[in-house]
């Protein structure tokens, strides 16, 4: 697969000298107190939010993730601001808050974390709402074929065929590792699509639409295959 183009920063970029010293200093045991509050996956986030150089990405990195993001800064949602919207050809349109997306029944789904970059995480566990759970609810008109997934980083964009989006190890995922999801990560809500590649799980989402064929997403857009099915994927579960 072609090599992924460098993500756009927002904000001034940190120069790759500035950014040599943050790691140094970051490798040096941690020393500065900010990085010691946030811990080193909070550290690696911070770092490569700002990082123009694409070195964080040669940081280890204990819990086997990385953060990516294609926008400089993503605002913070919590349970006061948090909104999920689920509009296009449905005939009941809604908008979830994050108190209503846990009390709806919840599924666990224990599976991999596959970058096309290189890094893996295998068998981790992911639960939340079934999104076939939230398309039910919605009802998918009978000329709706696919989803069209937005975040609120104002950005990024995925989308599933509406087949796919019903299997049941699709998820708008709440917990990763049987906690709440971090901002890092995609917090409070994002979508964990256990058969495909990880960019397809879009991170911080806010928008489900039903559309009438598939609308390729971001990373689509830029050369990435519209159906990220991994090596082995039951292609034809349900
Ligand atoms: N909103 C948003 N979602 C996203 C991305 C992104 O840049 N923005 N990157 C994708 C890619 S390429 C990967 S590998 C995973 C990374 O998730 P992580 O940052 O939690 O490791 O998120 C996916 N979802
Ligand atoms: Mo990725």
């Amino acid at each position: 697969m072609a090599e992924k183009p460098k993500p756009r920063t927002g904000g001034a970029p940190v120069g790759r000298r500035a950014m040599l010293g943050m790691l140094g200093a970051g490798a040096a045991g941690l020393a500065a107190a900010p990085y010691l509050q946030q811990g080193w996956e909070g550290f690696l986030a911070k770092a490569s939010e700002a990082d123009a150089t694409g070195l964080t990405g040669l940081l280890p990195n204990p819990g086997g993730f990385r953060y990516y993001s294609v926008v400089g800064s993503v605002p913070h949602k919590d349970a006061t601001n948090y909104a999920l919207t689920v509009s296009g050809l449905v005939d009941r349109p809604k908008t979830y808050t994050l108190e209503q997306l846990h009390a709806m029944p919840q599924t666990r789904v224990v599976g991999d974390a596959v970058c096309t970059d290189g890094w893996r995480v295998d068998d981790t566990p992911w639960s939340g709402v079934k999104l076939a759970d939230i398309l039910d609810d919605a009802g998918v008109r009978s000329s709706g074929a696919a989803i069209r997934f937005t975040c609120f980083d104002g950005a990024y964009s995925e989308s599933l065929t509406l087949e796919q989006a019903r299997r049941s190890d699709v998820l708008v995922a709440l917990r990763l590792q049987d906690k709440p999801i971090t901002h890092a990560h995609g917090g409070p809500v994002r979508l964990y699509v256990a058969p495909m590649y990880f960019y397809k799980s879009a991170k911080w989402l806010s928008g489900i639409s039903v559309t009438d064929k598939v609308v390729p997403g971001y990373w689509e857009e830029r050369g990435y295959a519209v159906d990220g099915w991994l090596d082995g994927a039951d292609r034809n579960a349900a």
